[in-house]
């Protein structure tokens, strides 16, 4: 029976266990470039024993970017310090993990620590574009230019650069991010997608966009190693998109070359009143869309117990944890939960520089 701590494998690619760290933006990069930080924070995480480590929400183009300071990877010049966090997490024995981006309409705001809210081109935001020229709202007031059909184009042109660069830089497992309401998700959810061509309307037309983006990555991305989709498979409000929606559409993603299901869901509206908060309350989402699409998936969400994430992992309701939040308390809960979990020489989690020591 697999459990929180034995192997997974995915294409050629072996996890030494299933705690994925889950991408986290951190706002500390200067016109894309990832910084020092980005090397310690990731690093300290791969050292604290997780299987994969996912560089967080990593910008497709410049308009791409959540705030002026996201992560990018839309020149060549990227690829050298991407480089650097790739091979210090493979040295480490996690599985080096990218999220490619693009944050459509939720685009040109300021840090969370800095407000949150959008950035007016004085204050060195610029105009989001999106499916539809309809703002967010609340803190997102910004309308966003709506997308010709050249610019769809060049988007899914820039994934497919973004995951050439991820490969050249070492990168051995690649999500895109199609949650959260950004460009992806813009164009799923009928809350954000107004158009009526070819890419708006019905469910096929809304899912356009993220088959096809999937199709042109999938045919750079080499098939021994993983691809995989963060999505909001629901947006908890009628008029949104639904979990039974969302497992077509995962059959249809799997069928097109997608190795996993990153279950997420929510924030294509800021209102939050819907979502039923509890500890691990996407596992059973997680679960279903597991055995009726018939794909792996990872689930995450206010997961923070070792016992909580080996039993859905033994009752297959899912096949990756991914932990955010409790991953950055505690850098070491890896180690802390083989402990608890009772896994044989639970020092042999951390590197040897510490393994004799600690035990
Ligand atoms: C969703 N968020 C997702 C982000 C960036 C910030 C917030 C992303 O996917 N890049 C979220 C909402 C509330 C709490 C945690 C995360």
């Amino acid at each position: 029976m697999a459990h929180l701590f034995s192997d997974f494998r995915l294409k050629d690619v072996v996890l030494r266990n299933r705690v994925a760290v889950a991408p986290m933006c951190q706002y500390s990069s200067d016109d894309g470039f990832l910084s020092d930080w980005h090397l310690v924070h990731l690093g300290s995480r791969a050292v604290g024993g997780a299987g994969l480590v996912m560089v967080e929400a990593t910008a497709v183009s410049p308009e791409g970017r959540i705030s002026p300071q996201d992560a990018g990877i839309y020149h060549d010049q990227h690829i050298e310090r991407l480089q650097q966090v790739a091979a210090f997490v493979r040295q480490q024995g996690a599985v080096p993990a990218i999220q490619l981006a693009h944050a459509g309409r939720k685009g040109s705001a300021a840090r969370p620590w800095e407000g949150d809210g959008h950035l007016s081109d004085e204050q060195g935001g610029w105009q989001p574009i999106a499916p539809s020229a309809v703002a967010f709202g609340a803190h997102l007031p910004r309308q966003p230019r709506s997308m010709e059909l050249s610019d769809i184009q060049r988007i899914q042109q820039c994934f497919v650069n973004g995951a050439r660069r991820a490969l050249a830089a070492g990168f051995e497992w690649l999500e895109l991010h199609f949650a959260h309401g950004y460009l992806a998700h813009e164009f799923y959810s009928p809350l954000a997608n107004q158009r009526t061509d070819l890419y708006g309307g019905s469910f096929e037309n809304r899912i356009r966009f993220l088959l096809e983006t999937l199709a042109a990555v999938r045919h750079v991305w080499p098939e021994r190693l993983p691809l995989t989709a963060r999505l909001s498979v629901t947006d908890w409000t009628t008029g949104g998109v639904t979990v039974d929606e969302s497992i077509e559409l995962a059959r249809r993603l799997h069928a097109g070359g997608l190795d996993l299901l990153d279950v997420s869901h929510g924030f294509v509206t800021p209102d939050l009143s819907g979502i039923p908060w509890g500890p691990g309350f996407m596992l059973p989402i997680s679960a279903r869309i597991r055995h009726e699409a018939g794909i792996p998936t990872a689930a995450g969400w206010m997961i923070t117990e070792a016992e909580r994430a080996d039993h859905a992992i033994r009752e297959e309701q899912a096949d990756v944890i991914m932990l955010a939040r409790e991953m950055l308390r505690d850098p070491y809960w890896p180690y802390h939960a083989a402990k608890t979990l009772g896994v044989a020489d639970p020092g042999n989690i951390l590197p040897v520089q510490y393994a004799r020591a600690v035990g």
